[in-house]
């Protein structure tokens, strides 16, 4: 047996499918895989004994007095037959010619190093994007001093070496006794990897990344064991396994320690002064403290040759207090970022806002509201507004947020900011309450006595948030910036049960849920004389003739037809011309793109049918006057469904959609109450039968209702007013 991989296995299950594919696919097959188990995981200790793999594996459970990474990883050591053994994380993955490689260059050495790379993929994207990486031009190092320098040069701080992708020859660790620190939490390897390298007699290094090691975008659900650790303790561990290192590479020579100082320099730069003058970190003096201790043990010669500033800092720390330090940090960020910044306006901005705007004091008596991103006077922060406007004359200020290209047409005396402009960060800084539906800026800061109402815009269809499997479109770093924002909600609207019990775990939400209904639909329930005189109103307002009916059509955007930053484009696959056709006499169609997309429709052949209602602000006043609903995977079938008129699915790419793209919180086909349609014509067919198609669908329309809006009836505003305001 060639080599045994030692596989770490905790909580891992939603990763280790691609860790077991990856060795399937190994094109050297001479390897066995050894699985330890944490005792916590008994079930899925079963479930990996079940898997069907073509290589000999092994699965070890953990005693219940044995716990962590360095536990698993010496128990792999000692049942562990194979020449080589090699560690990989059930959430990692390496190439198919991992093994291949390493095996290829070994030749009896004690240790064969590849690359680490830390990704955000999954292995099927990282295999997708390899195509591209052929100009990768791999090169050797098996001169000792110099590959061991090397493996530890390819890291760029002292928390990046790992033991994992090494080759590492049996009978070397067993005859050092080489195992891993199990009093360590998390960074066991650190100490591990100095043992190796101080004993090995003979190295190779290939600067080529085999190894993949894999960085958690879910850090409330399925998080890394660095994420679920306190950063101060961490951060003393990590001091605490540099401490460890230089009390082995003392003993020997060649000791790498001119490179164990520069990671331990960058380690104290760019992580531990950057926690120091983070205002809510906790433990800073005991981590200042264990700091302390490690700098005696940086070789002068280091430090001389480090950056100016690091070794600046570091000396003054030694000679300072903890409060002078961070004084000196900052003093040096705030010049760096001034001079990084300084062409950028966005970041001068948000360094006013930071440090100028958040000192001034807070206006108690503002309400900052926004709505889309500013691009319309539109949904629940509208209702809420009208609602504290008429009912608390003269008491409270108004500021509106609206989008640089667009001017909102507010009937009440409010002030505007541009979004992004000196002002709306001003605005979002000094207002007491903020209330938006969509999720606040990351530069947003929620001071104290500070109330941020998020409102939410719809039911959800789509699966949303940390439901969603994986952040394939858009930034991997999804899931950990909505953690962020949704841990400064302090009230969450919640239009009915089945949101109430989505929206804590989608939104890793654990604020104050308000039960109220939307807002938004309050409008739905007007009493009917009132409601037909403004349906009466807006017909007008878009010029629609009174004798035809209206067919609104609003689909939603697709993740993946992304033009740029918040721009999706859009394809119109209703074909109008035929609509028109047979529909023309007796009804008009209104278009109504979703925010999110990049309005070029032209409707100059089909004036008097089809109108382009994009920008018009509100939908729920085109839900008052339209008679039937077209849409996709759109929450707005939700609220149309408290008007009880019926409702068609134009689902022309249902299977891409619920697959491919975001995947849905229910079988469309049981959940909605009107038909999926596929074509232009059956679409025409269903409005030509209308009455046909809402006769089929009473009974589901019914249930639908009574499980989606019940909570409705035009009061929502109030209800969540008199939440906030108490
Ligand atoms: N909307 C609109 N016009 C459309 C589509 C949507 O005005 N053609 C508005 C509606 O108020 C709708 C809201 O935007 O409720 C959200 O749109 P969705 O299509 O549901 O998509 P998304 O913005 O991704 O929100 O919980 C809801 C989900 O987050 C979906």
């Amino acid at each position: 047996m060639k080599v045994s991989v030692i596989i770490s296995y905790k909580n891992e299950m939603p990763f280790i499918s691609d860790c077991m594919n990856s060795l399937e696919d190994q094109t050297e097959k001479d390897f066995e895989a050894i699985v330890v188990c944490a005792h916590t995981a008994h079930a899925d200790a079963d479930v990996i004994r079940n898997m069907d793999v073509s290589f000999p594996l092994q699965v070890i459970e953990l005693p219940e007095d044995k716990d962590g990474p360095a536990a698993a990883k010496n128990e792999g050591i000692r049942a562990s037959r194979g020449e080589y053994v090699f560690f990989l994380d059930s959430d990692d993955y390496i190439l198919s010619e991992t093994f291949c490689e390493l095996i290829r260059l070994s030749d009896g050495k004690d240790i064969v190093a590849g690359d680490i790379k830390r990704t955000w993929k999954n292995r099927l994207h990282l295999l997708n994007d390899k195509k591209d990486n052929s100009a990768l031009c791999p090169t050797e190092t098996a001169d000792i001093a110099s590959a061991l320098s090397d493996i530890l040069t390819s890291h760029m701080v002292l928390t990046g070496i790992k033991a994992t992708g090494l080759l590492i020859r049996r009978e070397f660790i067993l005859k050092h006794s080489i195992m891993f620190d199990e009093s360590y939490i998390y960074y066991t390897e650190i100490p591990f990897v100095a043992q190796l390298l101080v004993n090995a007699q003979s190295c190779v290094h290939i600067s080529y990344p085999f190894y993949f090691k894999r960085l958690h975008q879910d850090p409330v659900y399925h998080p890394s064991l660095n994420q679920t650790m306190k950063t101060h303790v961490r951060l003393t561990e990590a001091l605490r396994a540099y401490i460890d290192t230089k009390k082995i590479t003392e003993k020997t020579t060649p000791s790498c320690e001119a490179e164990y100082d520069a990671l331990f320099i960058r380690f104290y730069v760019q992580r531990i002064t950057r926690f120091f003058i983070k205002d809510n970190a906790e433990n800073k003096s005991e981590v200042f403290k264990k700091a302390k201790e490690c700098f005696s043990l940086i070789s002068e010669d280091a430090l001389k040759n480090a950056k100016h500033y690091h070794h600046m800092i570091i000396k003054y720390s030694l000679r300072h207090t903890l409060d002078k330090t961070i004084k000196r940090i900052r003093m040096h960020t705030l010049r760096q970022q001034g001079l990084r910044y300084f062409h950028d306006w966005k970041r001068i901005k948000q360094f006013i806002y930071r440090h100028v705007f958040l000192n001034r004091s807070m206006n108690d008596d503002t309400f900052l509201f926004e709505s889309f991103f500013g691009k319309s006077y539109s949904d629940s922060p509208k209702y809420i507004f009208e609602y504290i406007y008429k009912n608390n004359p003269g008491k409270f200020k108004y500021i509106w947020v609206r989008d640089k290209k667009k001017k909102l047409d507010i009937p009440y005396p409010v002030k505007h900011v541009k979004r992004g402009s000196l002002k709306y960060m001003r605005a979002m800084a000094c207002s007491k309450y903020y209330i938006t539906n969509i999720r606040q800026p990351m530069f947003f800061v929620k001071r104290p006595g500070a109330v941020l109402l998020e409102t939410w815009h719809g039911t959800p269809l789509k699966r949303l948030g940390f439901d969603i499997d994986e952040a394939v479109f858009g930034t991997p770093r999804y899931k950990i910036n909505f953690k962020l924002q949704s841990g400064q909600w302090d009230y969450l609207i919640s239009p009915n049960e089945f949101c109430s019990e989505t929206f804590p775990h989608c939104f890793a939400y654990d604020g104050k849920l308000l039960n109220t209904g939307y807002p938004r639909n309050d409008i739905l329930y007007l009493p009917p004389n009132e409601r037909t005189k403004l349906t009466c109103n807006i017909k007008n307002e878009l010029s629609i003739p009174a004798d035809k009916k209206v067919i609104l059509y609003a689909p939603t955007w697709r993740d993946d037809r992304k033009l740029s930053e918040k721009e999706y484009e859009f394809s119109l696959e209703l074909d109008l011309i035929r609509m028109r056709e047979r529909l023309g006499d007796e009804y008009v169609i209104l278009l109504r793109l979703h925010y999110l997309l990049v309005d070029s429709l032209d409707f100059s052949t089909l004036e008097g049918f089809a109108y382009n209602v994009s920008s018009y602000d509100d939908i729920a006043r085109l839900y008052l006057i339209s008679d039937v609903l077209i849409t996709d995977y759109s929450s707005v079938f939700f609220d149309y469904a408290n008007l009880k008129r019926p409702v068609l699915f134009f689902t022309y790419d249902l299977n891409e959609y619920a697959d491919e793209l975001r995947g849905f919180y229910f079988d469309m086909k049981d959940l909605v109450p009107g038909p999926l349609l596929f074509t232009t014509d059956e679409v025409i067919d269903s409005i030509i039968n209308l009455h046909d198609v809402e006769k089929e669908y009473r009974k589901k329309y019914d249930d639908f209702y009574n499980r989606f809006c019940s909570w409705e009836c035009g009061k929502s505003s109030q209800r969540v007013t008199e939440e906030i305001i108490k």
